[in-house]
């Protein structure tokens, strides 16, 4: 009898101990009080691709719009994306237009893609994403064991475009959004329960069969800014904040987003 209830007591205490450290996933917030998400107005969300990518461009466009599709695929929630055809920008910028591209600005030789995020601190409206995948690594579309996957890549930053966070733990390594990748790697292709929970809390089926609106935050009588680069005087800059996320080469270590 004392054993059982000295086992109970332990597990107990177990379950508290491990619970703040086991995050199914985790949402985007930035620097914002709402969790960062697109607003389903701007369904399908649209994406760019580069003119200059370092394999051969029908196989960047592939592996480019696999990424996207297996968000989309996610059964209960609702974003959308559509390819919109290419881009010849070099750098990031709050333009309107969602780009994957090349480039070695980063922030540290050891991030392999990272994603720039626009989005309004007020309500976490997410209104420009860009990819920049680091040109200075070796690239392939077909899991080669020394070159960075494009796909594999992709796909773990498309989720931060919709809103999700990094995860650090050990028991997030097979996840899509596990902050670390290494070379020939191809399991964040595929999303894990956990990855596809994390969508469906943004992006939720409502009841009606319509679209939740974005985990709540929109619906604030926010304007979006349908040409944010059109030096229109309707956007105040001050609202507009970046943030930043990084997939780092495993095993070194990084700070994301500076918070
Ligand atoms: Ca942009
Ligand atoms: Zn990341």
């Amino acid at each position: 009898m004392k054993h059982r209830f000295l086992s109970l007591m332990i597990g107990i205490v177990l379950v508290f101990l491990l619970a703040p450290f086991s995050d199914a996933y985790k949402l985007e917030y930035g620097e914002s009080d709402h969790n960062l998400h697109w607003s389903s107005i701007n369904f399908p969300v649209t994406y760019r691709i580069t003119i200059a990518p370092p394999v051969p461009f029908s196989a960047f466009e592939q592996a480019v719009g696999e990424s996207f599709a297996a968000w989309q695929a996610v059964k209960n929630a609702t974003i959308t994306f559509q390819a919109s055809g290419t881009t010849d920008k070099k750098e990031p910028a709050y333009d309107g237009e969602n780009c994957i591209i090349m480039g070695n600005n980063v922030s540290g030789p050891d991030v392999v893609g990272q994603a720039y995020i626009f989005y309004s601190v007020d309500t976490g409206e997410i209104f420009d994403v860009d990819i920049m995948l680091n040109s200075s690594y070796p690239w392939a579309t077909d899991g080669s064991p020394k070159k960075m996957d494009v796909q594999d890549t992709l796909t773990h930053e498309v989720g931060h475009l919709c809103g999700l966070d990094d995860l650090y733990g050990k028991e997030d390594r097979e996840k899509t959004m596990y902050g670390y990748i290494d070379y020939g790697e191809t399991k964040k292709r595929t999303l894990e329960p956990d990855d596809e929970a994390g969508l469906a809390a943004i992006y939720p089926v409502t009841s009606s069969g319509g679209n939740g609106g974005g985990g709540g935050g929109s619906g604030c009588g926010t304007v979006t800014p349908a040409s944010p680069s059109a030096g229109s005087g309707s956007i105040n800059f001050l609202w507009i904040f970046l943030l930043l996320t990084f997939l780092g080469i495993r095993r070194l270590l990084f700070h994301p987003q500076g918070r």
